[in-house]
């Protein structure tokens, strides 16, 4: 049966939600696309139950079995890859060409990896440290039932994140996607209804306060992993300091720092910007969105930036030249709108592309040159918004940098490999790119620190987060 637009998976079975209808739009036309109906309480609590009894045999498979169930997800997401991409471009408002080449193909590519990752965790060392007994083991054993919240600026490629370590690593998951972009992961969900056992993988939706609450809070999950909000961040480590201690797996956010040396390649530089500011509309939480530039080139840069977000395409996420679509809703439009205007009125200069089109939740590109203290260059603004402020030395720069609440993505930009290199080493943040940005591999780790979060998705890092070690002694 299809689930799409209108069910919940549970058990290897769609469902109908029985709580609230929640209206799914679709941000480019301002319209509504689905109605979505939230899991209730009661289909919550058999959610995780569902996930408690399929970890029992799932645990227990070899790492070859998990294997060939992540591969032949690989397999099917890339023959669905169509279906899946234009369900996720209607929905999130993302360029179709983007998702179809990229997104998708990333979605695929993480399955594909963590099904490989499995089988080369190496085994943990055996070995003896007491006299009186025989021999110790290290084991790397499964968690148990993870509560997965996905956001929705990736909503797809992000629950790829979290359920493919999770489920390679022998653990169950009950996922809920963003009540505003739940149709590509009840789409996905088809794939895993074919492929894994019963329970292995649950689907709820709904709001976060009532289903992502009553899902993070339920006893029997042994671990939380978010990409959210730094409150919605809070709200998974109050609840897992309930009456069960959970794990907790956080991505939060971030507001990327450009640190922009004088000896820096300006054009190389704005061509990475045209990509890494303003890709998804900025909603993208390693976004380069605010540039310190040394003085003696901050406005050779802002002349150049000025150019390339004139130059900037967006528009409807089906044409085929279109470099950004819409924000995701209303009321993002209207929190990014919010930090731009108030920017403007404290004094900062707003340069912005193209005016908007006013059917869909679109806005023009914007570059604000704004002072440190300025709320748009310290807050996450989620947007296809860009602050450039100067610097006089570059340890005004790294101070700067590291005096944000923030610790996610950044990068330096200098023609010296040494001094590139301190600045990189001296940053406080989970991911420092030098001369790109934005560039991931599925190989490499991707976390924050400070209020950006901790653990690691991607790699083989993120499959070790979802696993608990365990020490057997045989006396
Ligand atoms: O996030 P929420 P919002 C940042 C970004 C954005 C801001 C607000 O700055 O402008 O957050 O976005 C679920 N228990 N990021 O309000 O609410 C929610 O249903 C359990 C950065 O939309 O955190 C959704 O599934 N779940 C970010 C998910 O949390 C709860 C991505 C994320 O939405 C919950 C998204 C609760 N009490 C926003 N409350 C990134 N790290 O990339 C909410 N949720």
């Amino acid at each position: 049966m299809s689930a799409f637009g209108t069910s919940l998976f549970i058990n290897g079975e769609f469902v109908a939600g029985e709580g609230r209808v929640e209206t799914v739009y679709e941000p480019a036309l301002r319209k509504p696309m689905a109605e979505v109906a939230s899991a209730s309480k009661g289909q919550i609590d058999q959610a995780v139950k569902a996930a408690s009894g399929a970890c029992r045999d799932w645990s227990q498979r070899t790492p070859r079995e998990r294997s060939a169930a992540l591969l032949a997800i690989a397999a099917a997401v890339e023959a669905r890859a169509v279906t899946l991409a234009e369900v996720e471009s209607r929905n999130a408002g993302k360029p179709l060409r983007f998702v179809k080449a990229g997104e998708l193909a990333n979605v695929a590519d993480v399955f594909r990896y963590f099904g490989t990752a499995v089988r080369n965790m190496p085994a943990p060392a055996a070995g003896n440290y007491r006299s009186s007994v025989l021999t110790s083991l290290v084991r790397r054993d499964p968690i148990g039932v993870i509560a997965q919240i996905a956001p929705w600026n990736y909503p797809l490629l992000m629950a790829a994140w979290k359920i493919a370590p999770a489920i390679a690593a022998g653990n169950a998951v009950v996922i809920k996607p963003s009540e505003l972009t739940p149709l590509s992961l009840l789409a996905l969900s088809e794939v895993f209804a074919e492929i894994l056992p019963a329970g292995v993988v649950n689907v709820v939706c709904g709001s976060g306060p009532d289903v992502g609450q009553a899902l993070i809070s339920h006893d029997l999950v042994r671990m939380i992993s978010l990409t959210g909000d730094v409150r919605t961040g809070r709200a998974v480590l109050q609840a897992a300091a309930g009456p069960m201690i959970k794990r907790t797996h956080l991505e939060l956010g971030g507001k990327a720092p450009v640190i922009v040396c004088e000896d820096a390649d300006l054009d190389k530089l704005v061509e990475t910007l045209r990509e890494a500011s303003f890709y998804n509309a900025g909603q993208d939480c390693t976004a380069a969105c605010r540039i310190f530039a040394h003085r003696n080139v901050v406005q050779a840069l802002t002349d150049k930036l000025k150019a390339m977000i004139g130059s900037l395409v967006y528009g409807r996420p089906e044409r085929d030249d279109v470099e950004f679509g819409p924000v995701i809703s209303a009321r993002q439009l209207e929190r990014v709108d919010g930090f731009v205007s108030r920017a403007r009125a404290g004094g900062c200069d707003v340069m912005q592309g193209a005016p908007a089109e006013s059917d869909g939740y679109f806005f023009s590109p914007t570059l604000v040159a704004a002072p440190i203290e300025a709320e748009i260059v310290q807050k996450e603004v989620f947007g296809p918004v860009l602050s450039i402020t100067p610097f006089a030395d570059v340890r005004t720069a790294l101070d700067w940098a590291n005096a944000s609440e923030y610790g996610l993505g950044s990068s330096v930009w200098s023609r010296q490999t040494e001094q590139a290199m301190a600045i990189a080493n001296a940053l406080e943040y989970g991911v420092t790119w030098i001369n790109t940005h934005g560039v991931m591999a599925t190989e490499m780790p991707h976390g924050g620190m400070k209020n950006s979060g901790y653990g690691s998705d991607l790699s083989m890092q993120s499959l070790i987060d979802y696993t608990q070690i365990r020490h057997i002694m045989l006396g």
